[in-house]
């Protein structure tokens, strides 16, 4: 048989905190309550607008999202500071989002039956990293005592499935023996919990997926690669304006504007036509049929996107054994959640069955893998 690019093992490490929606309406409304006391003389001059109320019937409603995790809890629901606090690590010190990566990493590579000598290209794929340099792939390169090289990716949302894209790549051309994709979403310092619209969306995870030469895999639950499609297209409709040069825009760092913002709506009806349109043309061209997939592994944002993109497709709604949904405990986990679904609801499938991984969003992004269980 033919050597192949395999999928050999895949990691998933959750934070210990959670949030209930409950939770968070309670903060934002108590943070909103004390706001509009403190402005009501602006508030009845037309001065300010004052903010209105969440509630966790909405959130669930309009996502799924019923909870989420978060990496670090304290201060978050605080009204007198609605965000988290992180301790300040020495640079000698693991940095979180290594050790959130590492985490993830050790899972995939006892998945995979391997370890560290096996793999020589790290990549770290994220929506955000929290610093430039040295890069959190290095960084995590090191920790597991691995030999080659690691770099960072930002490509939001669809990091993952961008990161595996150069992974199979890397493994097809024989420039690599082994990859690690490493996804550490920490979301919630980019999370504006003063903000009802967006303030239940995004939940901290990591991910990270082993990829390899089907010649060297020794793993139980394995998948080839038949298939990689990335595409981007601009749109300013999911922005966060938070970067390196902000400290000599003179911009306040805690504006809306710098936080994540997005025209969701807009996203909701650009985004799942989209995604409907590649993952058909994409099984199209590798001669696969909608119809012959056993498994959905969608970007987890909203249900109701990923419901009416599998509808677009299949003419009917997916099942959830057809299409996980793992968005209501986790939230929208950036480029995670699709790895979320794919780590959790994998090793039933049989040999031969065929499932998909996609991912949607800011760019807009769309990336996918088409996967054959082995
Ligand atoms: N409680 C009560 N009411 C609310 C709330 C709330 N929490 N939020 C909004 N409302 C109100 C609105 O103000 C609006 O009121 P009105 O009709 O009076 O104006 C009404 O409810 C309806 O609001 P919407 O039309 O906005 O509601 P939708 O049904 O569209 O649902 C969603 C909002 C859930 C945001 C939906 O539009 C959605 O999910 N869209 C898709 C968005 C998406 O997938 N975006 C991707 C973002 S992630 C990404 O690409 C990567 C970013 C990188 C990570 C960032 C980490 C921080």
């Amino acid at each position: 048989m033919n050597a192949s690019v395999v999928i050999s093992g895949v990691g998933l490490w959750t934070p210990i905190h959670s949030i209930t929606n409950e939770e968070l309406v309670d903060s934002y409304n108590a943070w909103a309550d004390q706001f509009n006391a403190k402005n009501s003389d602006a508030i009845a001059e037309g001065e300010i607008e004052a903010k209105p109320l969440s509630s966790a019937a909405f959130i669930e409603k309009a996502s799924g999202i019923k909870s989420r995790y978060i990496y670090s809890k304290e201060g978050a629901l605080d009204i007198n500071r609605m965000r988290p606090v992180l301790e300040v690590r020495r640079d000698d010190e693991l940095s979180d989002q290594a050790e959130m990566a590492i985490a993830a990493a050790k899972k995939a590579l006892t998945a995979a039956n391997k370890n560290a000598n096996d793999i020589d290209m790290v990549i770290v794929s994220c929506a955000y990293t929290q610093r430039s340099y040295p890069a959190i792939a290095i960084e995590v390169q090191s920790a597991l005592g691995i030999e080659g090289f690691g770099f960072d990716m930002l490509v939001a949302c669809s990091a993952a499935t961008f990161g595996l894209q150069r992974a199979v790549d890397a493994i097809k051309a024989g420039s690599s023996k082994g990859v690690l994709v490493i996804n550490p979403e920490l979301t919630s310092p980019q999370v504006n919990y003063m903000d009802r619209d967006s303030h239940f969306i995004f939940g901290d995870v990591a991910t990270a997926v082993v990829v390899e030469n089907s010649e060297t895999c020794q793993s139980a639950h394995s998948f080839d690669v038949l298939s990689t499609k990335c595409i981007t297209s601009y749109s300013n409709n999911i922005r966060s304006n938070f970067g390196y040069t902000t400290r000599v825009t003179d911009q306040d760092p805690y504006s809306d504007d710098m936080l994540f913002h997005q025209n969701g709506r807009k996203v909701f009806k650009e985004v799942c036509p989209m995604a409907a349109e590649h993952i058909e043309s994409h099984l199209n061209s590798q001669g696969i049929q909608v119809e012959d997939l056993k498994r959905w592994w969608l970007h987890q944002a909203n249900i109701n996107m990923n419901l009416l993109i599998s509808k677009r497709l299949l003419g009917r709604d997916a099942t959830i054994e057809e299409a996980p949904v793992v968005l209501d405990e986790y939230a929208n986990t950036a480029s995670a959640g699709s790895i979320i679904a794919f780590a959790k609801y994998h090793d039933d499938l049989s040999a031969g069955d065929i499932g998909v991984i996609c991912s949607f969003g800011a760019g807009y992004s769309i990336g996918s893998l088409i996967l054959r269980k082995r």
